[in-house]
């Protein structure tokens, strides 16, 4: 069962501008992470907003090289250099197994691969099911949470990280917007 509903893979879509450009009023909360590489350098942003109409992740972000990459929300809001590994497990609240092809998963925090082509970039909204900001069970609880990007595609079902490899991109998100 998808905990996810894609909406914006493709942001020349039409369609999609609706919801890129939510109005003001109809955003009541923003987590904001900016993402490092493992060398610290800056690799894009991660945003995540309680809207009126749910919760929707964004992300603009540069991978190393065109590709298939794992992503996931980790459980906590720390992203030290070079490995990433302070970033914790999975977020994972509800303490399932890893993967939406697993029986036993998934974890709140798997997310979709996400593709680079040619120029590198990623570029996507969708809509995540089964997250909170705010609250004992939310990303911005005791610990926080964190964006991670791996080397690998995730295959979906191998616990506890779908088989993705290093962490090659991490950020923390904090309340509100980035200036
Ligand atoms: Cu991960
Ligand atoms: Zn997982």
């Amino acid at each position: 069962m998808l905990k996810f509903l894609p909406i914006c893979i493709l942001p020349i879509l039409a369609s999609c501008s609706t919801t890129q450009f939510a109005k003001t009023s109809d955003v009541f909360e923003v987590l904001t992470a900016d993402l490092a590489r493992a060398d610290g350098s800056w690799a894009g942003v991660a945003t995540i907003s309680q809207r009126r109409n749910g919760v929707f992740l964004s992300l603009s972000a540069q991978a190393p090289a065109a590709g298939t990459f794992g992503m996931h929300l980790h459980a906590v809001g720390k992203c030290e250099t070079p490995d990433f590994t302070s970033a914790g497990p999975h977020w994972n609240p509800d303490m399932k197994q890893h993967g939406h092809d697993n029986p036993m998963g998934a974890h709140d925090g798997d997310l979709p691969n996400v593709n680079a082509g040619a120029d590198m970039k990623i570029t996507l909204e969708y809509k995540l099911k089964d997250i909170t900001l705010s609250g004992p069970t939310g990303l911005l609880d005791t610990d926080g949470s964190a964006l991670v990007i791996h080397e690998k595609a995730d295959d979906y079902k191998t616990d506890p990280s779908g088989n993705s490899g290093k962490r090659i991109i991490c950020g923390v998100f904090r309340s509100g917007k980035r200036s």
